[in-house]
């Protein structure tokens, strides 16, 4: 009995040693093939493989995401490093689009576009005046027809007194009233009336080895910006160096709006990224700027004032003191809008106290009929008319040509 308890004793001591043997073979294997890996510096933290494979090392994660729009990387970072802090990817900013530069039509070829679009809005005054005045019976009804006529026109009572007396002696010397012959005169008078013989060019060459400096005024909404824009490209067509300058600051989709036109022509603007800025430091900077690019001409917009304000009135000499202290200024223009009639001609005399205007630009001249304006305002400011606004197309700017313009009120 005691024989056979130490039997299964033994059997038992048995079975334990050889499941003791299996079970330390085991974990020897484990442990074995663990050393068999090189170190990998750390310890494998929650959620990681055990084991990260070797040839996928970490990346920063802006590698991971917007692979096609990365610039190219040269070299990946060296393995077992952390990875060095990059820049911000340019990803995030939205591509510039390249600008397409425009080529502006010259000035010269499109008087005669637009010599069709003002005479359409003119010929009221041409076309009534000529039949008038080539009636066979001229009578003191007729001769005042005429004069109303000029005047309706905004050619002012001077001026209008002055024609009429013109005409009234021609007819009486003459004693002929066909239509050739009176039309004729009334060129003749027309043209004197508008006097070609004021210089009507514009300041666009360098002056003494700097840009020559235009200053553009003027009431709201008459046109100046578009003005600038326009002249831009005038300039441009004739190869010269424009630079822009936004001293229209209080609202910041001016500058924007200066910016585009001079964009589309490859012309800097120079201009405040902040509403409510200095406009007279924002027009020294422009005049500064215009010297150090050795531009041709630097063409300053402001903003719209009415001319009845006297802070802004006074906001706008302070312009003009303050660009002086860097350069004198060679062309004030003054734009006014053909449409307000005599009103224009109460701005005009407003404006031209506070900064010397040397040329008036007539725009929206295609909207109205009252093409007489040009000589009222010639009259009461003794500056020339230099350029007339025809449209709201880029190209809608015309030099002044006081024959051109007569002819296109008579056509
Ligand atoms: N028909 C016509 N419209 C014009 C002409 N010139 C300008 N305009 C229009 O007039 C409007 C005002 O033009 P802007 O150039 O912004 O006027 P602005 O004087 O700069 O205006 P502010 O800066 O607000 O004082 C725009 O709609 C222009 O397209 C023109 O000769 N003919
Ligand atoms: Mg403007």
């Amino acid at each position: 009995m005691i024989d056979q308890l130490w039997e299964y004793i033994a059997v038992a001591i048995g079975i334990l040693v050889v499941l003791g043997a299996v079970l330390v073979g085991l974990l020897r294997g484990r442990g074995g093939r663990t050393r068999e890996l090189p170190p990998t510096g750390r310890e494998p933290g929650v959620g990681e493989d055990a084991a990260p494979p070797r040839d996928a090392p970490k990346r920063p994660v802006e590698d991971v995401g917007g692979i096609d729009t990365l610039p190219p990387r040269t070299a990946e970072p060296p393995r077992g490093r952390p990875p060095v802090a990059e820049p911000e990817p340019e990803t995030l900013r939205e591509p510039e689009p390249t600008p397409v530069v425009e080529r502006p039509e010259a000035p010269a070829g499109r008087l005669q576009r637009l010599r069709a679009r003002l005479a359409r809005s003119n010929s009221a005054l041409g076309q009534g005046l000529l039949a008038l005045l080539s009636r066979s019976d001229l009578d003191e009804e007729t001769w005042e027809d005429v004069e109303d006529t000029l005047l309706t026109s905004d050619l002012g009572v001077d001026a209008t007194t002055e024609l009429v007396d013109a005409l009234r002696a021609q007819v009486k010397i003459e004693g002929r009233t066909d239509e050739a012959t009176v039309r004729d005169w009334l060129r003749a008078d027309l043209i004197a009336l508008v006097d070609p013989t004021m210089d009507r060019s514009i300041a666009s060459s360098r002056v003494e080895g700097r840009p020559a400096v235009v200053l553009v005024v003027g009431v709201n909404g008459t046109g100046k910006t578009t003005t600038v824009g326009k002249l831009a490209r005038v300039l441009v067509a004739e190869d010269k160096d424009v630079v822009l300058g936004a001293a229209d600051t209080f609202r910041a989709a001016a500058a924007d709006q200066l910016e585009t036109w001079g964009s589309r022509v490859g012309v800097p603007t120079i201009r405040s990224e902040r509403e409510g800025a200095d406009p007279a430091a924002v027009a020294f900077d422009a005049v500064k700027g215009a010297a150090e690019m050795e531009a041709d001409v630097v063409l300053i917009d402001t903003a719209g004032r009415l001319h009845n304000k006297v802070g802004l009135m006074d906001e706008l000499g302070k312009v003009k003191r303050v660009i002086e202290k860097r350069s004198p200024i060679d062309e004030v223009l003054l734009v006014l809008d053909a449409t307000t009639g005599q009103n224009g001609l109460r701005q005009a005399e407003v404006f031209a106290e506070v900064v010397d205007v040397t040329g008036i630009v007539l725009t929206k001249l295609d909207g109205t009929a009252k093409g007489g304006i040009v000589v009222s305002v010639q009259r009461k400011l003794g500056v020339p008319v230099k350029l007339v606004g025809l449209g709201e197309g880029p190209d809608d700017l015309a030099p002044f040509d006081p024959e051109a313009f007569v002819d296109a009120l008579l056509d």
